[in-house]
């Protein structure tokens, strides 16, 4: 019996998904497939790191905080580096942004600008890195609005439902890069034996209701008390709607989405008496994220509003999110909405 792993009958690498993505809709130009072909590079790039980040001096803390407030870790600053110097040469691009950076990233101006606009959370949930929890990278591509050149704030400040294309990769007990470019959502699992991430996840539809609520119950005295009430409601006993739900919270937006995507329920992060639009930001995490669980089935708003019609007035704003399964999403709006007491 040969010990060989026998070759898949259906073996789908990131690649040749994109590929074929690609063919299925005339008029592309393979541009998109140099682009997520270059993200999958950087998280392997990022992954190598992060995978050995105990053993080297690449935990910790820069003396560095962004722009939001939050300290910057190594790794932090390891995979906003290595994302961008994966991308800016590609010629996909015409302007970068980053959660961790206050400005523009300009592509450098011995390459060419593209027509796409990359912006992305080079590590969410960076406050886990030292203890080994799940982490995440987050990005949104966005096609540009002025005609050539330099990419401009223009091209950046687009609401969510102009995105084209969107992502995660978990860095976690495997590592999964999960896409969409609004024809379903795809996760793909990495064979580091061979280096390939290969599909795993096809197609992935969010349950209409799950049974499983996220969100962090330390900040409880702050919401608001619509806010309270539901989720009071969900830890009610009543079989008929599998109340309770249960309590899950990594603390890490990308392992907390990406578990509500396979298992149904709701995360949230809503704003309070001491931070009114949450924590979280629109541009890197809630629209990315929203384009996702909206191409899975979901739905994801700020409280009010649908998350992908946000009209964003600057790079690095933050806004409430509930995102989840369809049936969670409408009973949660109806207590914020006080239709539901
Ligand atoms: P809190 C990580 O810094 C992050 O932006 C998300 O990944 C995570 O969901 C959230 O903050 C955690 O915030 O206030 O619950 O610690």
């Amino acid at each position: 019996m040969s010990s060989q792993t026998p070759f898949p009958a259906k073996l789908i690498t990131l690649e040749r998904h994109i590929i074929e993505g690609e063919r299925s809709h005339p008029g592309a130009t393979g541009e998109f497939s140099g682009l997520l072909h270059g993200m999958s590079l950087a998280a392997k790039l990022v992954w190598r790191e992060v995978t050995k980040a105990g053993l080297v001096n690449i935990l910790g803390r820069t003396d560095r905080m962004n722009i939001s407030g939050d300290v910057i870790k190594k790794l932090d600053e390891f995979a906003d580096q290595t994302i961008y110097k994966a991308m800016d040469h590609l010629g996909h691009l015409c302007v970068m942004a980053s959660e961790e950076n206050e400005d523009l990233l300009h592509i450098p101006e011995n390459y060419p600008n593209g027509k796409y606009v990359l912006l992305y959370d080079p590590l969410d949930g960076s406050g886990n890195i030292d203890a080994n929890v799940t982490i995440g990278t987050i990005f949104s591509v966005y096609r540009r609005v002025t005609a050539s050149g330099p990419g401009t704030m223009e091209d950046v400040l687009q609401q969510g439902n102009q995105q084209v294309a969107a992502g995660y990769v978990l860095f976690g007990s495997s590592m999964m890069f999960v896409y969409s470019t609004g024809h379903g959502v795809h996760g793909f699992t990495l064979d580091p034996s061979v280096g390939e991430f290969l599909l795993s996840h096809e197609n992935i539809q969010m349950p209409r209701k799950g049974t499983i609520y996220s969100v962090n119950e330390g900040n409880e005295g702050r919401w608001a008390p619509a806010m309270q009430r539901y989720i009071r409601y969900l830890k009610e006993e009543d079989k008929e709607t599998g109340r309770p739900y249960s309590s899950r919270y990594v603390g890490s937006l990308v392992a907390d989405v990406h578990r509500t995507m396979l298992y149904g329920g709701i995360y949230c992060y809503p704003g309070d008496t001491k931070n009114p639009n949450g924590k979280l930001r629109l541009m890197y995490e809630n629209n990315p994220l929203a384009y996702l669980v909206e191409a899975a089935g979901g739905a994801s708003t700020n409280g009010e509003k649908r998350t992908l019609d946000i009209q964003p007035t600057s790079l690095h704003e933050r806004a409430p999110l509930f995102i989840g399964s369809a049936e969670d999403m409408r009973i949660a709006q109806e207590f914020l909405h006080g239709k539901r007491t």
